[in-house]
């Protein structure tokens, strides 16, 4: 028969613990389907982080009883314990889909009872069986079109083997820091002051050396960590030494510094607000890199915690 298990975890190394749960859901069935990875807030329960969610569709002998008792031996080998109803978990197991058979038991009720009210079931679900009934009579297609808010977002590429990535997003985010880079060359060649007063010099000149000093010391910390895309290159660590002690966030801070110094120096306002404005931009494109970085590092929200100033450190 076929069935579909929704998968989620928000605790722990989270892609972990959902790589190891389709390996070990294959010893209950054929593995026919596997969903993208979706990371969505959570529904319901006390305040918690965000989940991993994902569809498994399975070819199995085993009746929906059975299955279930699987399921358990699963999220029990994945060190889940049941304390909060809806709280955060390691690993969490649910049968959504059995065919078409209705289940009404104390123990067990399939469809599950409130996969058609979820889009963090539902959109997984569609992806790998869009016909599956989930409850009166509904397909999950249907459910889903029905459905309003509940932000997920999914990513890019086969999780079960490589680090999930942003895909084009990723490079959009790139290509709009070199439009950025453009458009503050055009405003330096174009404005400035061509005798501008002495304390500009002064002031930009330290400001540029700052960001040198800082840019280049970031970059020596870093060394094959750095790489110009919002996801870490496979293989390498986070940084968990030196002045800096993370990622490329610093080389942000002394590019903005750098921008904003040279500038100055040249007595250029729209160029210095522009730098300025760049300081923002940074800050979003290092949390889309920071949800990459939280996917692949199952330990970056424990630094993320201890290591609150990270883009200019000590101050920002
Ligand atoms: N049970 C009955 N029917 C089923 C079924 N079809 N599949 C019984 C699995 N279990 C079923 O579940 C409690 C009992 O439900 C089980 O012992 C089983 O006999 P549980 O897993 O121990 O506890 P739970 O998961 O905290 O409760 P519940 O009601 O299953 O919660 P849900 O509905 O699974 O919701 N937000 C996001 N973004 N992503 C999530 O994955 N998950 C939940 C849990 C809440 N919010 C979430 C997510
Ligand atoms: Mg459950």
């Amino acid at each position: 028969m076929r069935a579909a298990v929704a998968l989620g975890s928000n605790v722990g190394d989270r892609l972990g613990h959902l790589r190891r749960a389709v390996d070990a859901l294959a010893e209950l069935g054929r593995v026919e389907a596997v969903s993208s990875l979706y990371e969505t807030e959570p529904v319901g329960g006390p305040e918690q982080g965000p989940y991993l969610n994902a569809v498994v569709v399975l070819d199995t002998v085993l009746d929906p009883a059975e299955l279930l008792a699987g399921l358990h031996r699963i999220e029990a080998a994945a060190g889940r314990t049941r304390e909060v109803r809806w709280g955060p978990r390691t690993l969490d197991l649910d049968l959504v889909v059995y065919g078409d058979r209705v289940v009404d038991h104390e123990d067990l009720q399939v469809p599950h009872p409130r996969a058609a009210e979820r889009r963090f079931v539902l959109e997984p679900l569609v992806e790998v069986w869009p016909e599956a009934t989930v409850g009166e009579g509904r397909t999950a297609r249907e459910a889903l079109s029905a459905l309003q808010g509940q932000r997920v977002f999914r990513w890019s590429g086969d999780w079960r083997s490589e680090t999930p990535s942003l895909g084009w997003r990723g490079y959009a985010w790139v290509a709009a820091q070199f439009v950025l880079f453009a458009v503050f060359a055009v405003l330096m060649v174009v404005g400035g002051d061509p005798a501008p007063p002495q304390w500009t010099r002064v002031v930009g000149g330290v400001l540029v050396a700052a960001a040198v000093a800082l840019g280049g010391s970031a970059a020596l910390v870093l060394g094959r960590a750095l790489t110009p895309l919002p996801q870490p290159r496979p293989g390498a660590g986070l940084v968990a030494h030196g002045a800096y002690r993370l990622v490329r966030h610093p080389i942000y801070g002394a590019v903005v510094l750098g921008l904003v110094g040279l500038a100055v120096w040249d007595a250029n306002p729209a160029a210095a607000l522009l730098g300025a404005a760049m300081a923002v931009f940074f800050r979003l494109k290092s949390a889309h890199e920071e949800a990459n970085l939280a996917l692949a590092y199952p330990e970056y929200e424990d630094y993320r915690a201890r290591v609150r100033r990270r883009i200019i450190p000590w101050v920002w």
